[in-house]
């Protein structure tokens, strides 16, 4: 039995470690691709994974030692204690500690995320019901990000998770992600890159990633938007930078801003004109 436990596990275990995207039977998280996943996850297994298993054992272990030590049996007079003052000042400050030692690599992790270093790439992701528009500002590129289909995936791509025109970024940069949404609440999440914010009509949120190594990573739209909240994801291609230059010189011909919005003015003229 043992044997075979031990099996499933590692049969599972080096392809939901290198995945950057979810897998079926996976347990914690995808494999981080950024400093702030990396901080995250030591943050999660050695810290609050401990103080939790350590504290479930503490408790199981009194409810058991009560259930024996004062069972009815034993204690036909029940005891008159109300109150004893040095174990409700170990258990008051027992607790107060562990949620300071817990607060300084939280506050750290959370810091370091909000506080956005100078960007190489900026990018605004906006979401609408139900898919994501990407607008790379500096580079006159926009662009918008549909789920494809099951019946047109192509081999190895990825059901619910693949789109037809992806978002790249360079690899080792700092990309800031200016998000915002322009029907209802969604929210622009990455696992890989520890990133997840609330995108909110009317308001632009921020946030920053560096990706340290190249691939193709997946996230989905993280906060229930409607009857098609499960089919917007988000796919980011982590390149080199020359494949980058090359791709945004593409880019910048395919989805070109001011040709797009040239030709939605035509459109509204014509509109107009009738
Ligand atoms: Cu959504």
């Amino acid at each position: 039995m043992f044997k075979k436990i031990v099996l499933i596990i590692f049969s599972i275990m080096p392809s939901s470690l290198l995945a950057n995207e979810p897998k079926d039977w996976q347990l914690g998280f995808q494999e981080s691709a950024s400093k702030s996943m990396s901080d995250i996850v030591w943050f999660h297994d050695y810290m609050l994974l401990p103080i939790i298993t350590a504290i479930t054992a503490f408790v199981l272990f009194l409810l058991l030692y009560v259930c024996v030590r004062f069972r009815a049996s034993k204690n036909q007079v029940a005891s008159t204690t109300s109150h004893n003052t040095v174990i409700e000042v170990i258990w008051t400050l027992i607790p107060c500690l562990i949620l300071i030692v817990m607060a300084v690599p939280s506050f750290k992790v959370l810091y370091s995320q909000d506080e956005i270093p100078k960007a190489d790439v900026t990018i605004k992701a906006v979401g609408y019901q139900w898919y994501w528009g990407y607008e790379y500002p500096d580079e006159n590129i926009i662009f918008d990000s549909y789920m494809i289909e099951d019946k047109d995936l192509k081999e190895n791509q990825p059901r619910l998770l693949t789109v037809d025109n992806e978002v790249y970024v360079p690899v080792n940069k700092v990309v800031k992600v200016m998000i915002t949404a322009n029907d209802v609440l969604h929210a622009w999440a990455l696992p890989s890159f520890g990133v997840k914010r609330d995108a909110v009509p009317g308001r632009i949120n921020e946030t920053w990633f560096k990706a340290d190594r190249t691939g193709t990573f997946y996230g989905q739209c993280s906060e229930l938007c409607g009857i098609k909240h499960a089919f917007m994801p988000i796919t980011v291609n982590v390149v080199t930078e020359d494949e980058y230059k090359k791709w945004l010189e593409e880019a910048k011909v395919k989805f070109a801003k001011e040709t797009i919005d040239k030709k939605m003015r035509i459109v509204k003229n014509m509109r107009e004109l009738k």
